[in-house]
Order: structure tokens, then sequence, then C-alpha cells
């Protein structure tokens, strides 16, 4: 399997460029069902020890239904399938002009969530245009054991958010541990409590709000992702779910910027453009470089040829 791994504002992305499983044609959705279905080992295999560590997020790059489209992908973790990645969709765009496979200027992608699209602004820099965001709920709260009472809206900004400002301790780096543990107790109460997105979808990524660390920054947020890894970059979307709130709440104006710190203390700047709906259309920028490129060996004796699955997790 070919892979080029990059980062995006310090989290990590690996991009099969080949050797990944033949998914078929058709809509992304239907394929990525396919991939978690029959090919889960390769997932695993791409993401998780020893070849990867949890923070790691996979894309398979696939060829688009929509030939108007550069590219198609579906994004992965350490436990399963994710729905959009903005850090990851920036981490695709800079991997693709470094394959010298596209030049500056405006890329659409198709995903299993929809369509969202990149403007390659230099050789680093990226604005995606992710999909529509919106709240679902303003001030849900859920019983914690062990720590009470805890506020915040759930927002889709392409995965479902928690979004809360109840910090248990400053958002600093030395904090990681103690914000993975309450971000983790939320994310087992909203689940034990039924407290879901849309269609019953499980809320599998949690963001605690904060003040910046930058005087020139709007909010500093830890994310915890789906599989117990925290988001070393702000989380495109997230921001996008954090952007949806505040067009929501009128405390942010369409066009205006946000800029969003992550909680090792890199940014993207955030805007939104009301769609006809009435949800938002967010457009993250950030940064990513390509740290790597490689060959994974899947030996058949290998006893770890599918990655350490911490299926008991
Ligand atoms: O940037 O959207 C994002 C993301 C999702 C999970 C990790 N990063």
């Amino acid at each position: 399997m070919r892979v080029i791994d990059s980062h995006t504002e310090g989290e990590p992305t690996r991009l099969i460029i080949a050797g990944g499983p033949d998914l078929g044609h058709g809509p992304l959705a239907e394929r990525r069902e396919r991939f978690r279905r029959d090919f889960d080992h390769l997932r695993s295999f791409a993401v998780n020890e020893p070849r990867g560590y949890d923070a790691l997020v996979g894309g398979l790059l696939c060829e688009p239904a929509d030939p108007s489209c550069t590219a198609g992908i579906i994004f992965f973790n350490n436990v399963g399938m994710i729905g959009m990645c903005g850090h990851g969709t920036i981490g695709l765009a800079v991997t693709l002009a470094h394959l010298g496979r596209i030049g500056p200027g405006a890329h659409r992608v198709e995903t299993p969530v929809g369509l969202v699209s990149f403007d390659l602004l230099s050789r680093n820099e990226v604005r995606i245009t992710n999909v529509e965001s919106y709240r679902f709920a303003k001030a849900a709260v859920v019983d914690v054991p062990g720590i009470g009472p805890v506020t915040g809206d759930i927002a889709w900004g392409g995965n479902w958010f928690f979004l809360t400002g109840n910090a248990p301790c400053p958002l600093v780096s030395g904090s990681i541990p103690q914000l993975t543990a309450h971000a983790t107790a939320i994310q087992t109460a909203l689940d034990a409590a039924g407290i879901r997105g849309a269609d019953g979808a499980p809320i599998d990524h949690i963001e605690i709000f904060g003040k910046p660390g930058e005087p020139d920054s709007d909010s500093r947020s830890f994310v915890l992702c789906p599989g117990g890894a925290y988001d070393r970059s702000p989380c495109g979307t997230g921001t996008s779910a954090k952007l949806a709130c505040l067009a929501a709440d009128g405390n942010l104006a369409p066009g205006q910027r946000w800029v969003q710190e992550s909680i090792i203390g890199s940014r993207f700047t955030g805007e939104f453009a009301w769609s006809q709906g009435g949800r938002i259309v967010p457009s993250i920028t950030g940064r990513a470089y390509v740290t790597g490129e490689a060959t994974l060996i899947r030996e058949a004796d290998d006893p770890f040829r599918d990655g350490i699955r911490l299926v008991d997790r």
C-alpha cells in the first residue's frame, strides 16, 4: 500500500494513493459502507500500530463518481469511518499538489457526506468549503457521572459534535490527559442518555472551548475524536460546527473571520455564508505539510498484519 503522510496544523493525515481496497463505483457513501463491511482490516492496517498510531487519520483516495470533481475521499481513523475531515481535506490538497496532480485554484471533492471544495492558495495554504453545517440543539444538558450536569450545543459540521464552554481546567497542553478524561466522560454520558444528532446519529466528537492563547485569536478548543485521540489541529469539521452555533446565536456575521486555536496553539481561520435553507456554508483556512512517503507492507504470517486492534478499548 502506497501512502503519503502530511500534517495539517499538527494533526496527521495518511493518504492511501495505491494498494487500497477496491470498493467499486457509485456513491461514496455506499463505497464507505463496503469499506466498513468488507475491508476493516485494511483500515486498521493503514492507521493502527505498529504502522500508525491513534491520532492518525486515514484517507482513501477514490475515483469520484462526479467527473467535475478532482477526487473522492473516504476518511477513517483508529476505530472506524468518519464523515468529513477538514484537516484531512487540507492535507489531501497539499498532497495532490506535492504529487503534481493539481495546480493552484479551486477543486471539488466528493465525500460520503457530500461535496466539498478546496482552494489551493499556495504550496501549503488551503481554504476548504465544507458541507452545509447547522446547530441541531441549543444548550442540551447531560448529567455526567462524577462531573455533574454539563451544558452544550449539538451541531453538525460534517461530523456530529457536542460543544461546551464548561472547561474543567485551563486549555493548555499540560491539561491534555485531564481534558481527554473529561471529554470521554461527556461522550460516554451522551451515549448512555441517548442524546444524539439527527436521525439518531451518535455524537462522537466532543469540543471544549476556552479563552485563546493569542490576542488575535477568538477562541481555543480541545477536541476529542472517536477512538480517544485528541485533534492536534482546531478540527475543520469542529470549527464548522462552532461557526454554525455562532451564526445561530447571531454572534458572528457572514464573512466575518473567526480564528480558532487548537490545544497545541495551531490555528484555523473560519468564516461562513448562509445557505438557501438557512444553514451555513463554512470555509476554513489552514496549512498542511507533507511529512513522508511510504510503502506499507502486510506479510501473511505477521501476527499484526492488520494492525493492533483493541476491540475491548
Ligand atoms: O479536521 O474535521 C477535522 C477532523 C475530524 C477528525 C479529526 N480532524
